[in-house]
């Protein structure tokens, strides 16, 4: 990437148009719009959201709004608009333009002059533009062909392949769930969706990179900072490079030439970056700084962290390990898949990343995977994650198909990589680089033939991993999710989809006899949260078999399953709120139930990333956080599932075992507390003893014969087990003898009082005179945020949840919180 020294930007107001030459403009709804009409268009944003701003299409979000506006990727789109250009300006010896951004088949035109095409919207494009320009009003205008279109014609000039969903998408390198996906919308947008601008001066950067290694003690990193510059008519140049970060400060001053330079800084006793939950995130400052005469020209500033990354791949239980080790440790990775946030990208905002990924670390998760069949995130993303300590597992853009392998394409698919990997080599949270999502594993399902012989598997077997290799990536590299074996989703080699829950109808207790190494996804789908629905869908069709509703479910017979695993588990409510809530329970137990298997057979099993954090809009899918930032019953399970520390039931018909799962570095010993409880209070302790839990272990503590545990009534007496230090529950868990549905669940006598702490912050006290399951507490007003929600409350246990509101004026009235649960 090239970076010079002044911009002048050329985002904001611009307009917008049909491309009224489009070969399929007939689609375009009559009278409309105009060929003389010029509407305001946001850069960057999107043909869609432009659209909508201008009053021509409704919200393609609401109710069946897609199916009508699909008319808008048929069609080709012209944005223009003007800037001035002052003498100053034009007299630079270079003015590039410069596009983050352009989605995704574009011609650019500076006063009327050809400046250049794109054909990928993941990466920036720059244009030498100095001899296009002059003084006073110019103007630019770009031309973005129907994605539709384009991906029809490349399709049939080079031939269909085994693709899942519309399979002309491989075509374009364009994010992939735009053209639909079975959570996602057909909404294939077209538009300058990252910054634009003209970047001028006499100098250039090309290529900055920040290698940092640490050695295998620990004690001694070294961070490598290389550049090169080209400049017009100067002599020499000043670098000047400092890391600062805790307890360190070191500059490097040098005059030369521009050329090629690199620095290189040793750091003893550094201060690591770890994974949340494992340690702080200290992260060093790289202030890059290019003067010419003593003034700067070029000014960058990166946060790096230190840390050490470890794939381990050994032999091991007639298989093979699949484990990270990340500063020596080895870490048992819990996380979610992410995709885009928004079928519209440029409307997710930096406070949307950070309530999200915020969300993420709270919930006590250390990885994400950046799906590929979505984008690379953008710069706030990984910054996050580098600041919360979220590792990022870090797809190529490429999902769930074979892919091309003509010369332009591999081109286009190079350049990509090179760029995308100078963009984010430095980000300590990416721990991981992997060729795709799941184009192995489909093909061989498909074709039965061996992997190497899927179209366009050289992309990831070589292309992509070479450029790694000469990029010096320090990071391991895998070929795709899933991978390892002969047969790519292999249990017992590399990484694993475990989609025969779910996708297969299996129930989530099959996960009981699995091993799977690591498993980068699996998951149970749940509708969105009622306001959302309200927002997004009419009274008359929030009903769960709507047409309408099953619309807002991608998955082909996904409503079918969802009725499947709610009468499975619960029973199906026919009342629309009722059933959301059921589905949102049934999701959030199915995922306990699974993780908690995989994190007992920790490091047999050393990941489980469930698929998937978000939505990007009001759908029920797999997610744990609706569209509109509202989390589901899975959400407020997992950060009780992912806690460092956890019990975790093991029962095969005879024996019930208690395990302790603890991620934390160091040992403890605490009480493990046994009872026996009955719906109604009655309870006896069946065990008690003092217990010492290892570091970063699973073990077992207490194993009992069913029988011995004389219980007489299976539907309403259960076990709960405690790890208590002092008065202070540590973790808790409860086993049940037959499905929810099967329980005789009472009606709950809850008794509440709430208690103001102080301005905006308060404590809820909730009791009950019978046990009460997954109870959800409902706030009148959705300022208000809780520290917990969905759990199990046990009949006489007092439970005080904390309540805040960011508006130190507002006012809570136990009258403004109302109660749901099971039964
Ligand atoms: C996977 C993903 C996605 C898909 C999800 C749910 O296999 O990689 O392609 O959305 O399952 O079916």
């Amino acid at each position: 990437m090239h970076i010079s020294t002044s911009k002048l930007l050329l985002n904001g107001a611009w307009l917008f148009q049909p491309d009224w030459n489009s070969p399929n403009i007939k689609t375009l709804p009559k009278k409309l719009l105009s060929p003389d009409e010029w509407l305001p268009a946001v850069v960057p944003g999107s043909v869609h959201t432009d659209l909508m701003k201008a009053g021509k299409i409704p919200d393609p979000f609401v109710n069946e709004n897609e199916n009508i506006v699909q008319w808008i990727a048929e069609i080709g789109w012209k944005y223009r608009r003007e800037f001035e250009m002052d003498r100053e300006i034009l007299s630079a010896p270079i003015i590039e333009l410069c596009a983050e951004g352009l989605d995704t088949f574009a011609q650019i035109y500076i006063n009327g002059k050809h400046v250049g095409e794109t054909n990928n919207m993941f990466i920036p494009n720059q244009f030498d533009v100095k001899s296009l320009l002059h003084e006073g009003k110019n103007n630019i205008e770009i031309i973005f062909d129907s994605p539709i279109d384009q991906v029809r014609k490349l399709e049939k000039k080079h031939g269909k392949l085994n693709v899942a969903l519309d399979s002309f998408r491989v075509y374009a390198r364009k994010a992939q769930y735009s053209f639909g996906w079975d959570w996602g919308p057909k909404l294939a947008t077209s538009g300058i969706w990252r910054h634009i601008y003209l970047a001028y001066g006499n100098i250039l950067l090309h290529n900055l990179k920040i290698n940092s290694d640490l050695d295998a003690s620990l004690k001694e990193a070294t961070v490598q900072v290389e550049a090169e510059v080209s400049c017009v008519a100067v002599k020499s140049i000043e670098w000047k490079i400092t890391i600062e970060g805790p307890d360190y400060c070191s500059t490097v001053e040098i005059r030369s030439a521009a050329g090629k330079q690199d620095f290189q800084f040793k750091i003893e006793n550094p201060k690591l970056w770890w994974p949340n939950g494992f340690g702080e995130q200290f992260l060093y400052n790289v202030k890059f700084r290019i003067s010419i005469e003593g003034k700067v020209q070029i000014k960058i500033d990166k946060k790096i962290g230190l840390r050490r990354v470890e794939l381990e791949r050994e032999p091991e239980n007639g298989g093979e390990s699949f484990r990270f080790r990340i500063n020596n440790v080895k870490v048992f990775c819990k996380g979610a898949n992410w995709i885009p946030a928004d079928s519209f990208l440029p409307r997710i905002t930096k406070d949307k990343y950070r309530t999200l990924l915020t969300l993420a670390r709270d919930a006590n998760i250390n990885m994400l995977r950046v799906w590929g069949g979505g984008i690379y995130e953008q710069p706030i993303f990984y910054d996050l994650c580098d600041e919360l300590g979220l590792m990022v597992w870090q797809d190529f853009m490429f999902a769930c198909g074979s892919y091309p392998e003509y010369e332009h394409f591999v081109a286009n698919v190079k350049q990509e990589v090179r760029v995308i990997y100078r963009q984010l080599h430095f980000h300590p949270s990416i721990v991981l680089w992997c060729g795709n999502n799941e184009n192995e594993w489909i093909w061989r399902q498909e074709s039965g033939r061996p992997v190497g012989e899927m179209p366009g598997e050289k992309l990831f077997s070589e292309v992509i991993p070479n450029i790694l290799f000469s990029e010096r990536s320090s990071n391991p590299y895998w070929q795709s999710s899933p991978f390892g074996g002969e047969d790519p989703n292999s249990e017992s080699i590399g990484n694993q989809h475990k989609w025969n829950m779910w996708s297969g109808w299996d129930s989530p207790t099959v996960v009981k006899d699995d091993r799977s190494r690591f498993v980068t996804e699996f998951g149970f789908q749940s509708p969105a949260c009622l306001p959302t629905w309200q927002e997004n869908i009419d009274a008359e069709f929030q009903n769960p078999q709507h047409r309408v509703m099953q619309h807002h479910n991608k998955q082909i017979k996904g409503s079918e399953r969802l009725h499947h695993y709610i009468a499975e588990q619960l029973t199906v409510p026919d009342n629309f709120d009722e059933f959301i809530y059921y589905g949102q329970v049934m999701q959030a137990e199915a995922l306990k139930y699974c993780i908690e298997h995989w994190r007992r057979q920790k490091f047999l099993t050393s990941g489980v990333l469930f698929w998937q954090l978000n939505d990007c809009w009001p759908v029920t899918s797999w997610s744990i956080i609706d569209s509109e930032l509202r989390p589901k019953a899975a959400y407020w399970y997992t950060r009780r599932f992912f806690s460092p520390l956890i019990l975790a039931h093991k029962e095969n018909g005879k024996y019930l075992e208690f395990y302790a799962v603890n991620d934390k570095k160091d040992a403890s010993a605490y009480e493990l507390e046994v009872c026996k409880f009955d719906f109604y209070g009655e309870s006896s302790v069946i065990y008690q003893s003092k217990t010492l839990i290892p570091a970063n272990n699973s073990i077992p503590l207490v194993s009992f014969q069913q029988t011995n545990l004389n219980i007489t009534d299976p539907s309403q007496q259960y076990i709960r087990a405690r790890l208590i230090d002092g008065d202070k529950t540590l973790a808790v868990n409860r086993y049940f003898f037959k499905p929810i549905k099967n329980l005789c669940l009472g009606v709950p006598k809850l008794k509440t009082n709430l208690l103001t702490k102080s301005c905006g912050q308060w404590q809820l006290n909730i009791t009950s005179d019978c046990f009460v399951k997954a109870i959800c507490i409902k706030l009148a007003n959705e300022q208000f945020q809780l520290s917990d929600n969905f759990f199990d409350l046990d009949a006489g246990e007092v439970r005080s949840l904390d309540i805040y509101s960011p508006d130190q004026t507002a006012n809570l009235l136990i009258s403004d919180i109302s109660f749901q649960w099971i039964g």
